[in-house]
């Protein structure tokens, strides 16, 4: 049953109220590795679904456009002092909606349409706002993108250097979406001050290792940083920008009324009650042991003969390529999703298969940590693994199907130890 109950729903609307409760269901009964996504707080479940969601709000706080924000403010400001404090900057701007649109902000805060930025490259790891071809980002600015080594799988800090002094960008990125290694961030501050770049980091994916001190902080490195709330920091959907007081205008007149109308409130309410959690010690031995369980994970998959990108990991995300094992990363995505191990095929960089049907595997243990799982659990974890993208690159169809009724069955007999925040198995009639 989904917790808080969802009965109104049900009663009303049957058909969203099943789908809702059929998808906690899922999200029960199996082993969660997408390294974008997570299990929020039942408070951060109730402060998502509360009547805040009535409110329009365009404008800061003290000075808004509508009446009525009597207690939306103190909302809004106790969110960025959160923020602030957490983080350790000076500015915070919780309205964005999401990651996409706290990245468009700041191009808008900081450059022209046709100037140069400078970012990691969708295969190799970057976000698609950070100047890929296909994003806006991409055609409205001169987007030049660095790559990772070929012989480490890391960033190729010599080659960042190389293009910001030749390039001359307005805005250097780092950070992005499949990168399993530490972010240099006094390293590419230097760059930046060397060709005058203003230099974003884009933290969605490490927020909440930042904030549990499981990864370097960005700040006082970066100009602007840029997180979602949703990922390792265990918030909500939503975003962040962070900067030094000196961006403060900047950054809130590009993301209101530069790019957005109201804010979510809803989304700003349950973004401050994640950062309290995320202030508490035990947020800490959390962001450590999802660190502790991607390192198991990597080991346990290099024991079992796999390749992966960079040789390992220093965070939450694990990036497999399949090129070893014969069988490309969708078909591999899908078996292990129908086994109970759901992940994201993914790019590797250098990959000579389309970003549709790629050679790698993502995973992260966000998720799979806040149910409780431990590095003793990550051999078997890599087990499961293994056996399902071992069958499905036999191409067996009848031996593949007992393999994965196996997986599934032994990920729910251990899921039914571990409950999940936001929905429990309804108890039993005769209990
Ligand atoms: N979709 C996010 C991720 O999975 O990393 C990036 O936008």
């Amino acid at each position: 049953m989904h917790q808080p109950p969802l009965t109104r729903l049900a009663a009303q609307d049957p058909d969203i109220a099943g789908l809702v409760e059929a998808e906690a269901e899922r999200q029960f009964a199996k082993i969660r590795l997408i390294a974008s996504e997570n299990y929020v707080s039942p408070a951060v479940l109730e402060a998502t679904g509360s009547v805040l969601t009535n409110k329009y709000s365009e404008g800061y706080a003290g000075r808004r456009y509508y009446e009525g924000q009597q207690y939306v403010d103190p909302i809004e400001r106790l969110a960025i002092e959160r923020a602030t404090s957490l983080f350790g900057v000076e500015h915070a701007n919780v309205q964005p909606y999401s990651g996409s649109p706290a990245n468009l902000a700041v191009y808008l805060a900081f450059c022209s349409p046709g100037d140069t930025v400078l970012g990691l490259s969708l295969p190799m790891g970057g976000h698609l706002t950070h100047g890929w071809t296909v994003s806006a980002t991409g055609r409205w600015f001169n987007a030049v993108r660095y790559e990772v080594r070929r012989d480490t799988g890391r960033v190729d800090m010599d080659q960042v250097r190389d293009l910001a002094l030749r390039e001359r960008p307005k805005v250097i990125w780092c950070g992005g979406t499949a990168i399993p290694r530490t972010i240099d961030f006094p390293a590419f501050a230097e760059i930046a001050r060397e060709c005058g770049a203003v230099l974003a980091a884009d933290v969605a994916h490490i927020a909440g290792l930042i904030a549990g001190g499981a990864h370097p902080s960005p700040a006082g490195h970066a100009d602007v940083i840029t997180t979602t709330t949703h990922k390792t920091l265990r918030g909500p959907r939503g975003a962040m920008i962070l900067s030094a007081a000196e961006h403060a205008k900047a950054v809130d007149r590009a993301v209101f009324p530069g790019l957005q109308g109201g804010p979510h409130d809803h989304t700003t309410a349950a973004i401050a009650v994640a950062l309290a959690e995320a202030a508490r010690p035990d947020f800490a031995v959390y962001a450590r042991t999802v660190v502790a369980n991607a390192r198991a994970l990597a080991d346990a998959l290099l024991d079992l003969g796999y390749d992966l990108v960079s040789g390992g990991t220093d965070n939450h995300l694990v990036l497999i390529d399949l090129t070893n094992k014969g069988v490309p990363g969708k078909p591999a995505a899908q078996a292990l999703d129908a086994a109970g191990l759901e992940l994201n095929y993914n790019a590797v960089p250098f990959d000579p298969r389309k970003p549709f049907d790629p050679s790698g595997l993502r995973v992260g243990t966000a998720a799979v940590t806040t149910r409780g799982l431990t590095p003793a659990h990550m051999p078997a974890v890599a087990a499961w693994i293994d056996a399902v993208v071992t069958a499905a690159a036999r191409g067996d169809a009848d031996a593949l199907a007992a393999v994965t009724a196996r997986v599934a069955e032994e990920i729910r007999e251990l899921l039914a130890g571990y409950p999940m925040p936001g929905w429990a198995p309804a108890p039993s009639p005769e209990s």
